[in-house]
């Protein structure tokens, strides 16, 4: 298998706009992530994931750009990206930009071009129809919006704020080849690719069987040609690693994108479990991580991930972010990091950040959110049970500022935060975190810095065992001489296994465990609540 730098790499997500706010006006900013690259750098990451923080109306926090070569003032200044750059790359590490090229904000130049008139020359740099189709989107009941000025509908697969680019367009694949190379030649490292599978759309916009099933949105015909033409006029100049956000995807479908020598894309980011999996199932977990294994292992990269800027904590998804809060985050956390993949790790997740629960909608600044809780009342439902039905996966979950420490707004700010601060800051944050050597911070540390240390964690082979069991999830990474056993009991209750059902018949030293106590000449082990112990084997 070949060796390479990012699929050694662990990627640590900056949501800059929660981070931290160097100037008091609310919002975090470049300034802010700048200042804690110290506390970045000491987690062990090697890769910094940065969301958007292009120019925007920020309609959609940033995933809504009116113009891809400046910084949104909000975020700071492109003398202040400048230097950021310039210090994660000193500090040894790298940074790659989040890349958002389905679509741009109505506010871009080419929109309001395209969209005064039907000879424009950038007319055709959207999508226009005289027609619609019963098509919904991400985040509208339509993905058609009427346009006054001239006659016509045009597509957004997300909001109307949010116009899908015409990638049938050469001129328009130009301008965005072009962009990247401006942002690669500033020195960035790579990409996170915003939903690059909805690049290209389904010919003739065929009305569908069930419109309520979006995948029509993606993977169609086209976009591998689109993405093969990206590598060879863009990626392949340079030393860029990239990453795929890939929604309704199969893993023979992901292979097309990741396949070593397909010349597409390194890696990818499925959501088989992140948007179909609302609270922790462990066989469908299971049949998914075997799947996944079977289709890409030895041919293409794949991602591990469990909550970031669109999905609710870990802890409090599929973990219990009460009793349990520490095992739960320190039992999934090692999930991430021993299984087939690159791990990554969303802003907070290190020191066991939790989702909230709003009272009210006004709270909430999500517009996937408000958009889908002001079409179901619109229809007469009772808004707090639409409210109660929305908050578990509202994308908010995971978008209350970094927890610094116990001070007014958790040390986020000096201003009034853009969005409330998680209550419980008072007692999960930064600074506690560092002054507790047990904490879920240093176990993480510990974790990044076992993967560096040990291939096995990368390039090993994957075998299962105890499959039907629904609390336990046993494994082992094996490579040469070298092989890891990992027992996890993801459960509020115990589990009683035998060793010997794991294929071992005797465990060796224990690589790290999140319960103290455990020993390895045990032959049967109890395993405590959402307990997790790796040994070597
Ligand atoms: O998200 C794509 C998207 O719609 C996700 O919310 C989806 O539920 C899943 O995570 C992928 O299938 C990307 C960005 O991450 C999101 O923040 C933007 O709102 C969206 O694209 C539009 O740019």
């Amino acid at each position: 298998m070949n060796k390479t730098w990012w699929k050694e790499a662990v990627v640590y997500q900056v949501y800059w706009r929660s981070y931290y706010d160097s100037n008091g006006d609310g919002y975090g900013d470049l300034e802010g992530v700048y200042q804690k690259l110290d506390y970045i750098q000491s987690l062990g990451v090697d890769v910094l994931w940065l969301n958007p923080c292009y120019d925007s109306p920020d309609v959609d926090n940033g995933y809504d750009i009116s113009d891809y070569r400046s910084i949104m003032p909000k975020a700071g200044t492109m003398a202040t990206f400048d230097k950021l750059l310039s210090a994660v790359h000193d500090r040894g590490m790298k940074l790659i930009m989040d890349l958002v090229v389905n679509h741009t904000s109505d506010q871009h130049s080419w929109f309001k071009e395209s969209r005064s008139a039907i000879d424009n020359p950038k007319r055709d740099y959207y999508i226009w129809r005289k027609e619609t189709n019963n098509w919904r989107s991400y985040f509208a009941p339509s993905t058609w919006t009427y346009d006054d000025t001239t006659g016509e509908y045009y597509f957004h697969s997300f909001s109307k704020e949010q116009p899908d680019l015409n990638w049938e367009n050469e001129k328009v694949r130009q301008e965005i080849y072009a962009m990247m190379r401006f942002w690669l030649d500033k020195g960035i490292d790579g990409f996170r690719m915003d939903v690059i599978n909805l690049l290209a759309k389904l010919p003739g916009f065929p009305n569908a069987e069930n419109p309520t099933d979006i995948s029509y949105l993606g993977n169609n015909p086209g976009i591998h040609e689109y993405l093969q033409e990206m590598h060879d006029k863009v990626l392949k100049h340079y030393d860029a690693f990239t990453v795929g956000e890939i929604p309704f995807v199969s893993p023979e479908d992901g292979l097309l994108y990741v396949g070593e020598g397909r010349d597409e894309l390194n890696t990818m980011f499925h959501f088989e479990v992140c948007d179909y999996m609302a609270h922790w199932d462990m066989q469908r977990f299971k049949q998914i991580q075997a799947r996944w294994y079977e289709g890409l292992w030895g041919k293409g990269w794949n991602s591990q991930f469990l909550n970031n800027h669109d999905h609710t904590r870990v802890v409090t998804r599929f973990g219990n972010d009460a009793e349990y809060r520490e095992q739960s985050a320190t039992c999934f956390a090692t999930l991430i990091h021993t299984l087939p993949g690159m791990p990554y790790v969303y802003q907070g997740e290190e020191i066991g950040m939790t989702g909230i629960r709003f009272s009210s909608i006004d709270e909430y600044n999500d517009i996937s959110m408000k958009n889908k809780y002001a079409e179901e009342v619109g229809k007469g439902r009772d808004p707090e049970e639409v409210l109660k039905e929305l908050q578990h996966l509202s994308r908010d979950n995971s978008r209350t500022p970094m927890q610094w420490n116990d001070s007014p707004q958790g040390g986020f700010t000096e201003g009034k935060p853009w969005i409330a601060v998680n209550p419980n800051y008072a007692n999960i944050n930064v600074e506690q975190a560092l002054s507790d050597p047990n904490s879920i911070f240093y176990y993480y540390k510990k974790l990044i810095e076992l993967r560096k240390r040990n291939e096995v964690t990368v390039y090993g082979s994957f075998t299962t065992y105890l499959d039907e069991h629904d609390q336990i999830y046993a494994y082992t990474r094996t490579l040469g001489d070298e092989s890891w056993l990992v027992l996890l009991n993801i459960s509020e209750q115990h589990a009683t296994i035998s060793v010997a059902d794991c294929g071992v018949e005797k465990l060796g030293e224990i690589v790290i465990s999140n319960y103290a106590g455990r020993n390895n000449q045990e032959k049967v082990m109890e395993l405590q609540p959402y307990e997790a112990v790796v040994y070597r084997v």
